[in-house]
């Protein structure tokens, strides 16, 4: 159907949010994708995410690499800045375009092959140098774009459709990103929109290296039994550490949990992470033991999902470089050529 064109008109009395859009104006392009595919359920989360945290579509900088997840930024947020750059290389030309324009939200869309196969050089700087995004991979443990190959995500003794047994350890990007310093780091599924949104708007929030690992099951090559990335296997074996609220600074907080059942995270722009206990031993700003935490029960077989670990004091690559606040393309002459005064100086602190 990839021809059929989405209607302009908007029902006149679709609810709109506080800058004056309905969610209408948050999608994009009728999606190409297998119908059943997990992708098209992060694009609707990401949508509803963006419209419920009244965020001007203009304001968005979405970034991709290339694979059918890559492909989703056409899917949604149709008015808003984007990039599909080379397979892997987002991380990198994401860096590029926040160091020139700090006034976006930056949001990297990419794949477990994009980032974790070709890619992962790249994931892993990014993380390790804080820059302020919100990076989303859709997991679903294969290729899909070119028909079905084991990625690096893909779990030692996961089967292919063709029944191959997958020999290789897989490589486990949360866990990656908890130890390279990224400072927001979750796991979801994206059958579960209730915990995904949330999930999505807290990294769009949070004003550093925000990372979330969506498993993404891919219904044409990675759906069937002996598959550890299928819908049946996620539903049997997700253990949800915590279920997430997400209240924007300007939100009345009126729901009431007995004491211990609730960490609340405010984080930098002053909005609330209310994060309802599911595990009681679970502390999500304890790096070390979400690491163990994950470690233990992933040996276990189960996968862990939720907000895994927080810094709400979290920093960026802008705080270290000592970025210009103004982007760069509306600097004046002045300002990019000071003068040879100017440049006497630099050379002179550097003799
Ligand atoms: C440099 C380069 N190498 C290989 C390819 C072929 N290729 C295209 S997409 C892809 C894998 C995509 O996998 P993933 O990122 O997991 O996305 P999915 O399709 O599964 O969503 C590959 C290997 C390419 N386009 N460019
Ligand atoms: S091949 Fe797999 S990942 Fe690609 S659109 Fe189809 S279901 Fe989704
Ligand atoms: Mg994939």
């Amino acid at each position: 159907m990839t021809y059929i064109a989405k209607p302009r008109l908007h029902h006149p009395s679709l609810t709109r949010n506080k800058v004056g859009y309905t969610r209408r104006d948050y999608e994009g392009r009728v999606s190409t994708l297998c119908a059943g595919c997990g992708h098209d359920s992060i694009s609707a989360a990401i949508v509803e995410a963006c419209w419920e945290l009244d965020i001007e579509p203009h304001r968005v900088a979405k970034l991709s690499g290339i694979g059918c997840s890559s492909k989703t930024p056409d899917y949604f947020l149709g008015a808003s800045h984007g990039f599909n750059t080379v397979h892997g290389r987002m991380p990198s030309v994401l860096t590029g375009a926040s160091l020139a324009n700090r006034d976006l939200l930056y949001l990297g869309v990419s794949g477990d092959g994009d980032s974790a196969s070709i890619g992962l050089g790249q994931f892993a700087n990014a993380m390790r140098r804080g820059v302020c995004m919100a990076y989303i991979v859709e997991n679903n443990g294969v290729y899909g774009l070119t028909k079905g190959q084991f990625s690096a995500t893909a779990d030692r003794g996961s089967k292919s459709k063709k029944g191959v047994v997958n020999s290789d350890s897989p490589v486990d990007l949360v866990a990656l990103a908890l130890q390279l310093g990224a400072t927001y780091v979750a796991r979801s599924f994206s059958g579960d929109k209730a915990q995904l949104v949330p999930l999505i708007k807290g990294a769009m929030s949070h004003g550093g290296a925000a990372f979330v690992d969506v498993i993404s099951p891919c219904v044409t090559f990675n759906n069937h039994a002996g598959s550890t990335k299928s819908y049946d296997y996620i539903r049997q074996h997700n253990d949800a550490v915590s279920r997430i609220d997400f209240i924007t600074p300007r939100s009345e907080i009126t729901t009431e949990y007995a004491p211990g059942e609730l960490v609340e995270v405010r984080q930098h722009d002053g909005s609330l992470l209310r994060l309802r206990k599911l595990h009681s031993d679970y502390n999500p700003t304890d790096r070390n033991a979400a690491m163990n935490y994950m470690q233990t029960h992933q040996a276990r077989g189960e996968v862990v999902t939720g907000l895994l670990y927080v810094d709400p004091l979290a920093t960026d690559l802008h705080n270290a470089l000592n970025t210009s606040e103004t982007p760069l393309n509306l600097l004046e002459a002045p300002q990019l050529c000071p003068g040879a005064g100017a440049l006497e100086q630099i050379n002179a602190s550097l003799r």
